[in-house]
Formats: C-alpha cells, structure tokens, sequence
C-alpha cells in the first residue's frame, strides 16, 4: 500500500520538472544544444501550458498548468503571467513570446545564448520589472 502512494506521489508531483525555478536550469532544459535557444525553442516555454494546443496560453491554462507542480508557489502565477502577457490581452500567444524572445536577444541573431537568457529572464521574472512603459495604474 505504502509503496503504492508514494508512487503516485512521485508521479503526479515531481514529474513535470520544476524547471522555472531557475533561469538556468530553464535554459538548460528548454536548449536543444545547451548553447543556444531558438526562437521555438524559447516559445515552447511558454507553449508547454497550452493545454488544448491551440497556440495561445489563457491565464486558466497557465495557472493549472502552474500548480501541476507542487513545487511552484501557486502564488506567483498570476505574476508571472501578467509579466509574459505583454499586450495584456489575457492571453500568451506568439506576439508575447516573440516580444520577450526580442528583448532578450540582445545580440539580435535571433538566438538566445545562456547569457542572454538568464539575465533577460532575471530583468523580466525576478526584478517584477517587465512592462516598461510605465502605463501601471
Ligand atoms: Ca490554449
Ligand atoms: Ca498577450
């Protein structure tokens, strides 16, 4: 019995993998090459929320998909959200994704090195600072 429920567990709690704990360990799952993240793959990020694979993420999406894992605090979906939703339409789709991969992209070749990446996501996710044009109310 015991063996049994921590199967479970093990199975409903850690096997989607708490990979936005940490921009690195983001990086490191989400680049094919451990190098570089294309543009799809940096999308995917994103898209590994959409449920019913219609290409767009809504925030009910985002949020079940969020507290899949147990160890994300449930609390920092919605921030996170509204952080990746940059046109503040509710939803994530390909302008969003396109405008962080942009952001991020400081060398403009359409690649994301780790650097890039780490810190890109640190200025957008970590610092709470990523909607720059003051339009706040
Ligand atoms: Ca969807
Ligand atoms: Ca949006």
């Amino acid at each position: 019995m015991l063996p049994f429920l921590v199967l479970s567990l093990f199975v409903s709690g850690v096997a989607s993998d708490p990979h936005w704990q940490s921009s690195s360990s983001l990086f490191q799952h989400s680049s094919a090459d451990n190098h570089h993240l294309t543009k799809d793959e940096f999308a995917h990020i994103f898209l590994e929320f959409d449920s019913n694979r219609d290409g767009h993420v809504t925030i009910s999406e985002f949020e079940s998909g969020w507290s899949h894992d147990q160890l994300r605090d449930p609390a920092d979906a919605g921030f996170y959200f509204t952080v990746a939703d940059v046109t503040n339409d509710l939803r994530i789709t390909k302008s969003d994704m396109d405008y962080l991969f942009t952001v991020m992209d400081a060398s403009a070749d359409d690649s994301l090195s780790s650097a890039e990446f780490t810190n890109g996501w640190h200025q957008l996710f970590e610092t709470g600072n990523g909607h720059g044009d003051g339009d706040d109310d």
